[in-house]
């Protein structure tokens, strides 16, 4: 039976024993046997006392050599053991030169160094570094690395770290070598190395002190014609930073690489960012409009790094949101600058309360700082990265962007160079801004989505509206009680023609503004509003101000109004999706799957699709219906099957009432212009495939030669993918699935989109088709983004499917977590969140989940990342 690993404590922190000034790395690269060479210039840190014991950590590592100040350690004065060399008689001051042997080839956990297509590549966050060489691997020690490279030439002409390249040179046995030297302090998670055959494409960008910075983004040979997109990321994302943040770059060159192997999206090491191909290579044939969207936001997210990350760090990992909600925050920001702001917004909220929101609720949540992990690459979450992201952006709606900014300034100011923590930042913002944020700190620390019930009631004869807010938040695991948070809740209230009336609380002397942020700090807050000369509807959490769960009691008619009328366009899709998110729930829990649409919801669509004034995004937004994830997350007992069914009823009777509409404004979009990626032609482009969606629901010869058209004619993947998704979901789609597989069979990225529609596919058959794919000679459960396309599409999205109720499903994932794990825990653990919701299932399917759970927590030498995940899990069912 596996064993908890020790829970790691955020109180428990104490500052490093000794403290590393420089680190002198020498590779001898070698496909079983790389030869690490470590130099470090160690001191005793004042604030510990003498004759400290020196604790490195290392992991898989064989130790060669060990010498402390040029004499060879004794064996019996330095013991190795439980991922640790420890130095009892440490001097204050001392140089320690370690040699350690590693095999790369064997690395299939991809934390460390390990090989990609026959390259090297390093991945070092969170605690990978000490899978290279003995160190003290923590944020808080922050050293200057230099880095020689020796391989051989042929095999690794490429050799890069982080820094500024200082050498080069030729060696015997067709050798060569390489050295880098980074000027700025960094702990060693943000260490990289990196050695190939890669072709780079060059760009530059001078800064706005008229810096010239060199960009590299270095790619396998025949893919430089893939890199246009991300390069252009890479210097909209450096202007961008410049002129809203003050901020620039630092070094001479930012280096980019991609590869084909890698655990997450990308990674931000100083000066070498290590991409997931995903997010580089896309050309128009290859790649959706998502996808350059994709790698517009990763780009600028690393390279937002660069300040919010790397030149001020975490103190500890605790402290993870620190760099990651503030660089989200930044990355969406950027996004909604360049594109459309409603719209980014939109899609980044979609996503919070899918993901977030259900994490929050179920047996993972933890607070944006956790307080304990058992393993902190679990972690790396939807609480950290975006809860931690909407944290930051209501400083923003609170401080005003002006007085985010003096923040920011105030903690560049102070914090360049340093570890810190998320209270450093929030008291940069107070000092900055001389606001009061003592309350805020709960955002922080307290987990599970508030809810704030909101009841208005209007006074005809004193023209007044008062507005009553109750906030609560539910029990989250370890966390009974709950204070109340500090909330910015942005309002505004609408007159029955749809104008926004001025806004005047009773003790202000006039009205001010039509939309403004209030903010709730007690458990009932009440605003009474005068001077209201009719009963208005409400716009509440305008932009969505706070990461909450609003409860109003809106009817049909209030929605329909709010969904035409309201100015701020976030309120609007709100509007549209609250509706039909209470249309599918009433049909759930009626069991409707194949009732008419409702008129008046037939009609309120065909209005968005009527409407010349809307974005044609916003409107493709506001026609899709919520997902089946966000429905699950309304409802308990839930039979997910039934849930799918519903949702596809309403889908398939909305296509039918809206037939004319959909095809018309399909065929008015569809006007054979070449692919251009820009704002308005993607936008075109989403709603034309919407319509496209919805037609494909109709079974008719009409709509097959859509479709097939489509498919055959289109000369970019946005729309040859739009229908084969389509096409993948009918009776007539086979062969079109099949052509597509062949036509891309050696295109990696884009047979990850082949196996995904085929594992998320709700048409009979799905698990033996996921099984025989597994097959595939493209497939591999070494590679994350073949498991992810694979495996993780059908646990994840294929909830017909997954929530069999034989069981297969069940039972078919946890064979493959099992396995997984065996090769690499960190992925396998992140499969195995897809049980996180078993309790909130029908019992039938509950007790499967739950059996399948223990098999997996029982499994002899699993590793600590799953059982993390599984044991959290079961516990909440006792
Ligand atoms: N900082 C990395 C994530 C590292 C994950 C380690 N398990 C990517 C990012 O957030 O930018
Ligand atoms: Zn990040």
């Amino acid at each position: 039976m596996p064993q908890p690993r020790q829970a790691i404590r955020r109180l428990d922190y104490t500052a490093p024993a000794y403290l590393i000034d420089c680190v002198d790395l020498t590779f001898e690269l070698d496909d079983t046997a790389t030869r690490v060479a470590s130099r470090l210039v160690i001191q005793r840190n004042a604030e510990t006392k003498a004759d400290t014991p020196l604790v490195l950590h290392g992991e898989s590592l064989s130790l060669a050599s060990i010498k402390l100040d040029g004499v060879p350690l004794a064996a019996d004065a330095f013991t190795h053991a439980d991922d640790t060399l420890t130095i009892p008689a440490m001097p204050d001051t001392a140089i320690l030169e370690i040699v350690t042997l590693i095999n790369p080839q064997a690395n299939t956990e991809l934390s460390g160094l390990y090989q990609s297509s026959g390259n090297f590549i390093t991945q070092c966050e969170a605690e990978g570094f000490r899978r290279i060489s003995f160190y003290l691997d923590r944020p808080d020690v922050m050293a200057k690395f230099t880095t020689t490279i020796i391989a051989d030439k042929a095999k690794y002409p490429v050799l890069l770290s982080n820094g500024n390249r200082v050498g080069e040179g030729t060696l015997d046995k067709n050798r060569h070598w390489v050295k880098w030297v980074d000027p700025f302090k960094k702990p060693a998670y943000l260490f990289a190395l990196v050695a190939g055959r890669f072709v780079s494409l060059a760009g530059n960008h001078t800064t706005r002190s008229g810096r010239q910075v060199a960009i590299e983004i270095y790619v396998e040979p025949g893919n430089v014609d893939r890199c246009h997109h991300a390069l252009a990321a890479v210097q909209k994302a450096m202007a961008w930073d410049e002129q809203r943040f003050g901020l620039e770059y630092d070094l001479d060159t930012y280096m980019i690489v991609a590869t084909s192997d890698f655990n997450m999206g990308a990674m931000e090491n100083k000066g070498l960012n290590v991409f997931n191909s995903k997010y580089v290579l896309a050309k128009p044939e290859t790649a959706t409009d998502a996808d350059f969207d994709g790698i517009d936001s990763v780009v600028a997210h690393e390279y937002f790094h660069n300040w919010t990350g790397n030149r001020v760090t975490c103190r500890d990992w605790f402290q993870l949101s620190l760099k990651e909600g503030l660089t989200v925050y930044r990355d969406q920001e950027f996004s909604s600058d360049l594109g459309s702001r409603a719209v980014q917004r939109i899609q980044n909220v979609r996503g919070l309360r899918e993901y977030q929101f259900a994490e929050d609720a179920g047996p993972q949540a933890h607070p944006v700082r956790p307080d304990e992990y058992q393993e902190i690459n679990n972690f790396y979450t939807w609480t950290v990265y975006e809860k931690g992201s909407e944290v930051v952006r209501m400083y923003a709606t609170l401080l005003g962007i002006d007085g985010f900014r003096r923040g920011m300034d105030l903690y560049f100011k102070r914090h360049d160079g340093q570890a810190v923590t998320c209270d450093d930042f929030r008291t940069a913002m107070v000092d900055a801004n001389n606001a009061d944020l003592a309350q805020f700190a709960r955002w922080y620390s307290q987990a599970g989505t508030p809810v704030l019930d909101v009841e208005g009631v209007y006074d005809d004869a004193a023209q007044t509206y008062t507005l009553t807010v109750t906030q609560s938040c539910p029990a989250t695991p370890g966390q009974d009680v709950k204070l109340p948070f500090h909330i910015p809740l942005a309002l505004g209230l609408l007159d029955r023609r749809g104008q926004e009336l001025p806004l005047q609380l009773a003790d202000e002397a006039e009205a001010i503004g039509n939309s403004r942020v209030f903010e709730l700090r007690q458990p009932v807050e009440t605003f009474r509003f005068v001077n209201v000369p009719c009963h208005p509807v409400p716009s509440l959490l305008r932009d969505f101000s706070a990461p909450v769960k609003l409860v109003y009691p809106y009817s049909d008619d209030d929605l329909i109004f709010l969904m035409a009328h309201d100015n701020d366009a976030f309120a609007r899709w709100e509007a549209a999706n609250q509706y039909a998110t209470q249309l599918l729930l009433a049909r759930y829990r009626a069991g409707e799957t194949d009732t008419p649409a409702p008129e008046k919801f037939v009609a309120a669509m065909a209005a968005v699709l009527a409407n010349p004034q809307l974005d044609p995004a916003l409107a493709a937004l506001m026609l899709t219906l919520p997902s089946e994830a966000a429905l699950f997350e309304a409802l308990s007992d839930v039979d997910p099957q039934k849930l799918c069914a519903v949702r596809q009823g309403l889908k398939e009777a909305l296509a039918r009432s809206l037939r004319a509409q959909l095809l018309a404004t399909y065929q008015k979009l569809n006007d054979g212009a070449p692919y251009r990626y820009d704002g308005a032609a993607v936008a075109a482009r989403a709603l034309k495939n919407v319509c496209l969606d919805y037609l494909g629901e109709l079974d008719e010869p009409l709509t097959a030669e859509l479709l097939a058209s489509q498919y055959r004619h289109a000369d970019n993947m946005t729309d040859r993918l739009a229908a084969l998704k389509v096409l993948a979901q009918r009776d007539d789609g086979e062969p079109f699935v099949d052509d597509f597989g062949k036509v891309w069979q050696d295109d990696a990225l884009v047979m990850d989109k082949w196996f995904a529609l085929q594992a998320s596919c709700s048409r009979p058959g799905a698990l033996s088709t996921v099984q025989a794919l597994m097959n595939h000679h493209a497939f591999s459960l070494k590679n994350p983004n073949k498991v992810r396309a694979l495996i993780g599409a059908f646990c994840q999205q294929n909830l017909a499917h997954f929530h069999a109720l034989d069981g297969y499903g069940y039972a078919f994932a946890a064979d493959r977590i099992i396995e997984l794990d065996k090769l690499n825990p960190q992925i396998a653990a992140r499969l195995a969140s897809c049980f996180n919701r078993w309790t909130r299932l029908e019992p039938q399917r509950r007790a499967l989940m739950r059996a399948e759970l223990e098999r997996i927590s029982r499994e002899p030498g699993l590793s600590g990342d799953t059982f993390e995940i599984a044991s959290k899990a079961l516990s909440a069912g006792t």
